[in-house]
């Protein structure tokens, strides 16, 4: 037993030294160190020595085990570092930097909010968090509205209030601006809004919107349409071509929904306007006396015009994109291509 485990340490001693790599040192714990390995095939043939040359034999296999636990231990570190170098192809290109770039929901909101300002409108915002009156009550919704109820809107749990919920669109800004701003005014409200609303290729229950307002002596229906027609075409085509169609809304009367000639077909009929020949780009309407009135301006002496639109929605018309959910998944393939 004592000439094995001498023959051993002499195998071992020559496989240390012939390792040059990682994977040297890896077949070499394989071939004596794992359950099935040379050591422990001496450790089981300890069984059979006899009592009395047991703590001899013992001892010098301990001896050789912790030397080779030692050395493989030397060895592991010294190449742990190394990568083999035959999987490095020195030819290949450097990787580079890869720089960030803007979200298309900003780059899109920066394009509107440019063409707005050069129109002589500001900016302005407002809480995410909003209560009834702001974003309901003020805006002419019944009591009883759809809109407020619990399948669409989100309300805040508080102790204090029971009136909190996120918004469902930004007029609650535009309400905020009357009730501190004597006309005229002329500003447009960007940002985030919420619904309760299963997610679906078409939906999202969090979203961006873009609302305008314009409150003055004799503003009229003629004003609402040639900003619309001059906004669309500096963000869409310089040719494009808008038809106003009588709708409803509880804040404004009359009330339109404004559909622009499909931009890819020209109204021939295409995916994209799904063979109408026409795209829906916006709701706007003349703000309805009680709305003003509610917000402290007298409709006798002004009147105004907003409209509203969604973002994503704009952008899911420019590009094409079929599902609304690609614009927050962050996935690299998509972002690149803005
Ligand atoms: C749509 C339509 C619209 C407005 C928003 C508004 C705000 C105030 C008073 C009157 Cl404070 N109107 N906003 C008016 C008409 C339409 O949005 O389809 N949005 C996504």
């Amino acid at each position: 037993m004592l000439d094995k485990i001498s023959s051993l340490r002499i195998t071992i001693d020559a496989d240390l030294a012939g390792i040059n790599s990682r994977d040297g040192v890896e077949s070499f714990r394989l071939t004596h160190l794992v359950r099935k390995g040379t050591l422990q095939a001496l450790v089981d043939a300890l069984r059979d020595v006899p009592k009395e040359e047991k703590p001899l034999v013992g001892k010098a296999l301990n001896d050789l085990r912790k030397h080779t636990d030692a050395e493989f231990e030397r060895l592991s570190e010294q190449y742990a570092s190394v990568a083999d170098v035959k999987s490095i192809d020195v030819t290949l290109p450097p990787r580079g930097p890869l720089p960030g770039s803007i979200h298309p929901i900003t780059q899109t909101l920066e394009r509107i909010v440019d063409i707005f300002r050069s129109m002589g409108f500001s900016v302005a915002e407002g809480p995410d968090v909003e209560d009834d009156a702001h974003n309901f009550g003020k805006l002419n919704f019944a009591v009883d509205h759809p809109a407020r109820d619990m399948q669409d809107t989100f309300f805040v749990d508080s102790k204090e209030r029971n009136d909190l919920l996120l918004r469902t669109h930004t007029s609650s800004v535009q309400v905020r601006l009357m009730q501190s701003t004597k006309p005229p005014i002329r500003s447009i409200m960007p940002g985030r809004v919420y619904r309760n609303e299963a997610v679906s290729a078409r939906a999202l229950a969090e979203f961006h919107q873009v609302e305008g307002l314009y409150i003055d002596k004799g503003v009229s229906m003629a004003d609402l349409k040639g900003t619309i027609l001059a906004f669309a075409q500096a963000f869409y085509a310089a040719d494009a071509e808008l038809r106003f169609r009588t709708s409803y809304f509880p804040f404004t009367e009359p009330s339109a929904e404004v559909d622009m000639r499909c931009f890819l077909c020209k109204g021939a009929g295409c995916r994209v306007c799904k063979h109408t020949g026409w795209l829906e780009i916006l709701g706007c309407g003349m703000v309805h006396p009680k709305v003003l009135e509610n917000c402290g301006i007298d409709p006798e002496v002004y009147s105004g015009f907003a409209f509203g639109f969604g973002v994503e929605r704009v952008l899911m018309m420019l590009t094409g994109i079929d599902d609304i959910r690609k614009l927050y998944d962050n996935d690299l393939r998509v972002l690149r291509q803005f």
